[in-house]
């Protein structure tokens, strides 16, 4: 179902027309507003006249993750604070958090943004949508709420974890979509499986999850573990919250709402606009936003933008599901590898489960940094012969190292011994002291 026809199914033409006059507007709002902007164009030479059209926003400097920090918590504030109806903050783990503010506005394109999103699963107001995204500072639960509510289905608030309360809600309320990360959603079936139900016989039909690197096989795996339709979808703090880009019916790409929030690739490395079709950094600018807007805000998400038109009818770009973040990239030996490769890699090893966590150190004597990939062995795949062990463990590194071209310790562990996770998982442990 489209949410919203006129504008996900804008002619390209009117879009861009559209698109334009809103970047128009953000940049002399926030060249007026924020003296933050102001310092960053009068460095750059840039005055707001100088954005004559959508291909201009190149010449705008980029915004950062530590720009948003340097300005904790209120610097990059462009309207009033008694405009500000609410705040959300990243759950970053390192360092300062990052604030994201809204004006009722900006609420109300977040729930736009959200209904689109759930509308693309094929929510209606009929369905009961079981929202286990964390409730709180995170974005996930919030953000969900609101645009289940936009379009009007029953929506439970459960927020994540309490595994056994999520099943019992799911069978007494007849739960038909459920919204929680991608691992979560696996646990949940596996968990179930443990007390003797079998996932695939509740009425749930689909459900959206995102927040975290996820595969292809890991959906076919959610797919049959819950025989239900598994949709990805994206967004981050800074920009709002979920509901940026989300999969429809096709299942390939997930659509940006780029009438709110305006997609770019660049090369990471450069930072050169990279033309549709070519992998690099998505840098999005918030050119409808009031509270805290970003002028082409670099994500370090890695994606490319599909250049094919989508025949579900929304005229919407799509984003290629996500290869990583350039800030998860891990230098092995001069090699560049990313966790979803990893991941990518096991699915297929009879015997083992895409439960794995990546422990990268460096050695004392060597100076050299060295990974060990913990990999859980499944219950098929589980044996007291040290000889089948040890098969299993060498067929894991040869197929590691055919590949991803390197050579990775690997250490199998028990059945579930993995920490499982209510939220987003934890892929990677980095021990080194640089
Ligand atoms: O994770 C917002 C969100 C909530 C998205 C619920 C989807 C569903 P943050 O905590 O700020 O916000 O984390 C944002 O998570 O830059 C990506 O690196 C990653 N991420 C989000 N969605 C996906 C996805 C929320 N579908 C960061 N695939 C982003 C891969 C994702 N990574």
């Amino acid at each position: 179902m489209i949410w919203n026809p006129e504008n996900e199914c804008m002619e390209t033409g009117a879009l861009r027309r559209l698109q334009f006059a809103r970047l128009k507007n953000l940049v002399e709002r926030v060249y007026t507003n924020v003296p933050f902007y102001k310092k960053k164009f009068d460095e750059a030479g840039i005055r707001p006249a100088d954005v004559k059209s959508l291909e201009d926003l190149a010449k705008l400097p980029f915004t950062s993750k530590d720009d948003l920090r340097d300005t904790y918590p209120y610097g990059l504030l462009a309207v009033p604070q008694d405009e500000i109806v609410e705040i959300h903050m990243s759950s970053g783990t390192t360092g300062t958090p990052v604030v994201d503010a809204y004006t009722q506005r900006d609420m109300d394109d977040w729930a736009e943004g959200m209904a689109r999103t759930l509308s693309g699963a094929g929510a209606t107001r009929n369905d009961t949508i079981q929202n286990a995204y964390g409730y709180g500072l995170f974005t996930g639960g919030l953000g969900t709420h609101y645009g289940a509510q936009r379009i009007g289905a029953t929506v439970i608030p459960v927020s994540s974890g309490n595994t056994e309360k999520q099943l019992m809600l799911m069978r007494d309320f007849n739960s038909t979509l459920f919204t929680c990360t991608p691992s979560y959603a696996l646990y949940m079936a596996e968990q179930a499986r443990e007390l003797g139900i079998d996932p695939r016989g509740f009425h749930t039909r689909a459900g959206c999850f995102g927040a975290e690197p996820w595969s292809e096989n890991m959906r076919k795996e959610i797919e049959a573990a819950w025989d239900i339709k598994a949709y990805d979808i994206y967004g981050l703090t800074e920009i709002t919250g979920p509901g940026v880009a989300f999969e429809c019916e096709a299942q390939y790409g997930m659509h940006v709402n780029e009438d709110l929030w305006f997609p770019e690739i660049i090369d990471p490395a450069t930072g050169k606009p990279l033309p549709d079709g070519e992998k690099g950094e998505l840098v999005i600018t918030t050119i409808t936003k009031e509270g805290t807007p970003l002028i082409r805000y670099r994500t370090r998400d890695i994606t490319f933008i599909i250049p094919e038109a989508c025949g579900c009818g929304r005229t919407t770009r799509r984003i290629h599901r996500l290869f990583g973040r350039t800030d998860d990239l891990l230098i092995i030996r001069g090699v560049n590898v990313f966790p979803s490769q990893i991941e990518h890699a096991l699915i297929g090893i009879e015997g083992v489960d895409p439960n794995y966590l990546i422990v990268v150190d460096r050695s004392a004597q060597t100076h050299l940094d060295e990974v060990e990939l913990h990999v859980e062995v499944n219950v098929a795949g589980f044996s007291d012969e040290t000889k089948d062990i040890e098969r299993l463990r060498s067929q894991i590194e040869a197929t590691m190292k055919s590949k991803l071209g390197i050579h990775l310790k690997v250490k199998l562990v028990e059945p579930k011994s993995i920490e499982r996770s209510i939220g987003k998982a934890k892929r990677v442990i980095d021990r080194r002291k640089i």
